[in-house]
């Protein structure tokens, strides 16, 4: 018997286009924020021209009547941010601890590549952009919610132009959100056949629990038949991130369902969000770049299997 970590809901998808109050192509890849009582999806929608913009979705429950904003929430800029001209996509946000605002991390579709951007909101209506914080070609970013000696961290994604380098997972730090610096990389692609050897990046932001920060990261392998994205979990150290403590050998949650096989891009899972509340996790994942499903888990149940199945212990 096969034991399955992640449990999707009956429900899946929870959001489709269907649900959008205008005209669009398809809703994905959505960051996650719980805020009093009720969760924020911030969803990627792209439009019939094949360009993306971020709608904010919110429910009592997470899970059913969504109320969905009916026109979209943050529109690309170009006239004042050029490297918007194609898109923003892929929005993760992060509760600001000292600052009490949320940090949302995107990626920016620009002329040069896509890179990674910055806006912070405290309520959703109003919000300031702190323009690129990355230059191309870089994405799956996500900001720690806490300062490391004064220093904020972004986990990120630089991808290397030369051919068979990789694209690993990056950590960086900055004093003040908008200049980083100190880039190290934390997690490599891994290589050969592995589910995680065509590129890994960061999935929803770092989930800190009593052992360390639990990282979900997507990893894609090339196929004769296309890409898969799966996803793996791996774990830092909560007093310097830039010690990984473990990392998964297999993956732990997988395409399976038909809305996560067939779509605008097929067999893809990819969430930019996760939610947790008391010992459960409810993860938010684009499906095939079309829909978005809801799928949950047991935290402690996460971290003993990564334990078990860390591939960084000597065992
Ligand atoms: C990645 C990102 C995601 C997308 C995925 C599969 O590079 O662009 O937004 O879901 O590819 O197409």
């Amino acid at each position: 018997m096969i034991k399955e970590l992640f449990h999707r809901d009956p429900q899946n998808p929870i959001i489709s286009i269907n649900d959008i109050p205008y005209m669009a192509n398809s809703v994905f890849n959505a960051g996650a924020i719980k805020l009093d009582d009720k969760i924020f999806l911030l969803m990627r929608v792209e439009d019939r021209r094949g360009i993306s913009h971020l709608t904010l979705a919110r429910s009592k429950n997470g899970i059913s009547n969504w109320e969905i904003d009916s026109q979209p929430t943050i529109l690309p800029n170009p006239e004042t941010y050029p490297e918007e001209i194609w898109g923003i996509e892929d929005p993760r946000i992060v509760f600001l601890e000292e600052k009490r605002l949320l940090a949302i991390t995107y990626t920016a579709y620009s002329e040069g590549g896509p890179l990674v951007s910055l806006i912070t909101t405290s309520d959703f209506q109003n919000f300031t952009r702190y323009g690129p914080v990355m230059p191309p070609e870089n994405k799956d970013a996500a900001l720690f919610p806490i300062r490391y000696n004064g220093r904020w961290a972004m986990i990120h994604r630089p991808v290397a132009k030369m051919p068979g380098t990789g694209a690993h997972i990056w950590i960086a730090f900055s004093p003040n959100l908008k200049h980083w610096g100190e880039h190290q990389v934390l997690i490599k692609a891994r290589r050969g056949s592995w589910w995680d050897a065509k590129k890994i990046g960061i999935s929803p932001p770092p989930l800190r629990t009593d052992e360390g920060w639990l990282i979900l990261y997507h990893g894609v392998k090339s196929t004769a038949s296309g890409i898969i994205y799966r996803l793996g979990l791996a774990l830092l150290d909560l007093k310097d991130p830039r010690n990984v403590i473990a990392r998964s050998d297999e993956w732990v949650f997988s395409p399976k369902e038909s809305y996560e096989i067939f779509g605008d891009v097929d067999k893809v899972v990819f969430p930019c969000g996760w939610i947790q509340k008391n010992d459960d996790v409810l993860l938010y994942y684009g499906c095939a770049d079309s829909c978005i499903g809801l799928a949950r888990a047991n935290l402690s149940e996460l971290l003993e299997w990564l334990k078990e199945h860390n591939s960084l212990s000597g065992g």
